[in-house]
């Protein structure tokens, strides 16, 4: 306790309080003194002193959760994308204000400290950054909850652009460590690989089976804590880090092996060196089911540690544990959790199996074939043999039930059985999913459809009272109050306070769509997040962009199926009837285009190249000059995200129909009052629905459509044919006009356009340059645009990831809130 005043330095919520807090922290955790201190010291202390409020808020809970022994929700995901956490934490604490005043008075920048923070970039896009948006609503609604994930040393790569082309360049979050985490030395599990298994009789003279791996090592806690807004509710993130048993063979060392002393060390720790980048061909990635075992065996034994600190017996390890799998990454959690409970529990298998039916639920995240994990039997029996017997078992008793439902039907029965036959006999991880869990759901009302009609159709005819859906969400404390102060001001003074909780309260825009002075700010406020990312663009790319334009954005992972290059098409058919026509009357445009390709994906990294190309032709031609500027963001991340969704009129929504799950940039555009122009694909559908068909430009095919086209023999050469101003744009693109002459830089693109074109550009184009017309024309009219932008706010209180948590719970979890709040005198 301080003596000059009531507050205590480490917990106090004042400025006074928070600046004698910062100051303690530069000497006692930095060790440094002000004249020395660098923006990072600055950054360091600011986020211990954040800290220390939560460490007392994550105890309380702890102590809380335990009292009333809650049901708790365990979300296993490979990926959690958090994104900066001072800024967000400072939010969720409610004191924003204070944090500002106390900077003022010590005289710093508290925006340079914002910036100084890595990005935590632990995942690859949507899926990893629901994971993280989930958290936070999770918090937020008092429900009782861990996520699981890896520590990744090294997260998703850098991205930085050489001539155009995409460079990865390793990521170093972990360089000048970590404030927000706290190691767990004591929380160490051992993890097994390879090996073999052999059988044995009990003391009961029971069959069991003993599995004597070949290599051992540990998986170590290190703990993260998510704050809740408004509340003091404070959940845990806890990430594996890998490290060997014995980190040094002393032996081997004393005979010169100096290399192999450290073998078993380095190998070890290998496992959580780095993440996977998705859309990679799946060949020889030993490694990355090392990463899932090896997650969500420490997750599985961290579990069943606390859940025996009240029960003698797992028995009812399911009423303990509510336990989500974030798509088939941790899927082997379903053969764990039965080795746990036979093998080193000593259950019977009936009973371990009621019980593990009743822990997970399944969250499928995509349709692509491609992306649908499968491992070959080979390798998962030699890194896992007792495993690929357990799931062997499962597949036995569960296909002879097939067998009684479906005696006549023997390929139905190979389409569901967890073995995929051939040449290559493969574990198909979905299927494992599905048949061990009590829930599975898709992520939007479209995709949960497709689910049951498509990829487990099968399992769906069987069990359709497992199936569920729940839209996707995104949360308005990063997406709106954090990234968008201006917005959030706009919203808090017409709609009150609590529209940060209750994101339906953001309808209370509505009355004011169409009052000219309201409009007159709200232009401001877009104006100015315009000018935010403008300046970011010139400093990054040195490229001026006109605030005034409309800035057409479409930043997300490069992948054919979202189909950045149909933008792009759109923007050579502007470029080219500006150049037919130079006195064209034409709203002026920026196209602003971010995100990473896998570095394995030639095409992805190719429409990147195409469309720096075009840019750098574009942006240097005079006479379009004021009309058309396109650039690309590099390293698209959440801190590089907050100041581009702020900035949009328009977003690009444009995946082929069927293919985008759900989306959830999409979510965050619209928040941010841009308007979509976008196909009937993933969570677009519901966002038209939510915001009114005429505030939304819709374009393309529908799912149906697009299978029809494929099935009748889809021939886009004939499209490339006679369409004048397509095959324009395709040719100038091959022309070696945007490609300093070289013609063969752009064909495997534009081949594959013209030859194949798997997700059906050509057909759509047509329709998507006039929709961009008729979007061109509502932006003339200020009033117009502006109403329609005021509405898309408006009317998307739906998808805040609050309600989304809230369907999770009804229906799927089953669990209570369980508030928490600080008794402790400050
Ligand atoms: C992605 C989908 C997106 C969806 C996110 C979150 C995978 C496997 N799937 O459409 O492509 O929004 O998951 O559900 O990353």
């Amino acid at each position: 306790m301080h003596g000059s005043t009531d507050e205590r330095t480490r917990t106090g919520m004042s400025p006074e309080a928070l600046k004698r807090a910062f100051v303690d922290s530069m000497f006692f955790n930095q060790a440094r003194y002000w004249r020395v201190a660098t923006t990072h010291d600055l950054f360091m202390a600011a986020a211990y002193t954040v800290r220390d409020r939560m460490l007392e808020r994550w105890i309380r809970t702890a102590e809380a959760y335990r009292d009333v022994r809650a049901r708790t929700v365990c979300y296993l995901s490979a990926e959690f994308l958090l994104g900066p956490q001072l800024g967000n934490n400072l939010i969720n604490l409610g004191i924003v204000d204070s944090a500002r005043q106390g900077a003022r008075d010590l005289g710093i920048d508290l925006e340079a400290i914002f910036a100084e923070e890595p990005e935590p970039g632990l995942g690859n896009g949507g899926l990893g950054r629901l994971a993280a948006c989930y958290l936070d609503s999770l918090a937020t609604l008092s429900v009782p909850a861990i996520g699981y994930g890896i520590r990744y040393e090294h997260g998703i790569f850098d991205q930085s652009i050489d001539d155009g082309w995409q460079v990865e360049d390793c990521d170093l979050w972990l360089s000048h460590g970590n404030p927000w985490e706290i190691p767990r030395y004591h929380l160490r599990y051992p993890v097994q690989f390879g090996g073999h298994t052999e059988p044995y009789t009990d003391e009961h003279g029971r069959f069991r089976v003993r599995w004597v791996p070949r290599i051992d090592l540990y998986g170590i806690a290190y703990d993260t804590p998510i704050l809740g807004f408004g509340v003091d509710n404070t959940n845990l993130l806890r990430l594996w880090h890998a490290t060997a048993g014995r980190s040094f063979d002393l032996q081997a060392f004393h005979q010169g092996d100096y290399y192999g002393a450290v073998h078993a060390k380095v190998a070890a720790e290998n496992i959580t060196k780095v993440l996977y980048p998705n859309d990679e061909p799946e060949v020889g990635k030993e490694l990355r089911l090392k990463q899932q075992y090896f997650f969500v065996s420490c997750s599985l034994q961290d579990m069943i540690r606390l859940h025996l600190q009240d029960a003698e017996t797992l028995e009812d390890f399911h009423e303990k544990f509510s336990a989500q799998l974030n798509d088939t990454h941790p899927a082997i959690a379903v053969a764990e959790l039965m080795r746990l409970c036979v093998d080193e529990h000593g259950m019977d298998w009936e009973p371990a199996w009621d019980i593990t039916r009743q822990t997970f639920a399944y969250t499928n995240h995509t349709l692509l074939p491609e992306a649908l994990e499968t491992w070959p039997v080979d390798l998962f029996g030699r890194l896992l043999p007792r495993h690929l017997e357990i799931i062997y078992e499962i597949n036995r008793r569960f296909l002879d039930e097939l067998r009684i439902r479906f005696p006549f039907d023997p390929e139905r029965i190979e389409r569901m059985s967890l073995i995929a036959e051939g040449p290559v006999r493969r574990v198909r991880m979905a299927n494992l999913a599905t048949v061990g869990s009590f829930a599975v759901n898709g992520v939007a009302a479209m995709h949960s459809e497709l689910v049951k009609s498509t990829v487990l159709r099968d399992f769906h005819d069987l069990w359709p009272e497992r199936f569920h859906n729940v839209t996707n969400g995104v949360t308005p404390r990063r997406f709106i109050q954090l990234s968008n102060p201006d917005l959030c001001g706009l919203v808090t003074e017409v709609a009150g306070t609590g529209w940060a909780r209750d994101a339906d309260n953001l309808r209370r825009l509505e009355p004011h769509a169409r009052d000219a002075a309201f409009q007159e700010r709200w232009r401001a406020m877009k104006r100015a997040a315009k000018e935010r990312l403008g300046a970011r663009i010139q400093q990054t790319t040195g490229v001026l962009v006109d605030p005034l334009s409309m800035f057409d954005i479409q930043v997300k992972r490069f992948h054919e199926y979202k189909r950045q290059h149909l933008n792009l098409l759109h923007i050579v058919t502007l470029y080219e009837r500006i150049k037919q026509n130079p006195g064209l009357d034409m709203t002026p445009r920026t196209f602003v285009f971010g995100g990473k390709a896998a570095p394995g994906y030639f095409m992805a990294k190719l429409i990147i190249k195409a469309i720096h190309s075009v840019a750098e032709v574009i942006n240097r031609d005079p006479q379009v000059n004021g009309l058309l500027r396109v650039v690309f963001v590099p390293n698209f991340n959440v801190k590089n995200a907050e100041v581009i969704y702020p900035a949009a009129d328009l977003s690009e929504q444009i995946s082929t129909a069927g293919k985008e799950a759900s989306g959830t940039g999409n979510m965050k555009f619209s928040m941010n009052g841009a308007l979509t122009i976008g196909t009937l694909d993933g969570a677009n559908v519901e966002i038209r629905d939510a915001v009114g068909p005429e505030n939304f430009f819709l374009f393309g095919l529908t799912v149906e459509e697009v299978e029809r086209t494929l099935a009748e023999g889809y021939r886009p050469w004939e499209i490339y044919r006679e369409h004048t101003e397509l095959r324009t744009a395709i040719d100038l693109l091959h022309s070696g006009l945007f490609s300093h002459g070289d013609t063969d830089l752009f064909r495997p693109l534009t081949d594959s356009l013209i030859h194949h074109d798997p997700y059906l550009l050509l057909a759509d184009y047509q329709a998507y340059v006039e929709t961009q017309a008729q979007a061109e024309a509502r932006f003339r009219n200020p009033m117009d645009w502006t109403r329609m932008s005021i509405l898309n706010t408006a009317r998307m209180g739906h998808f805040s990831s609050d309600r989304a948590i809230r369907e999770y719970c009804e229906k799927i979890w089953r669990v209570q809130p369980v508030p928490v709040s600080l008794t402790t005198t400050r």
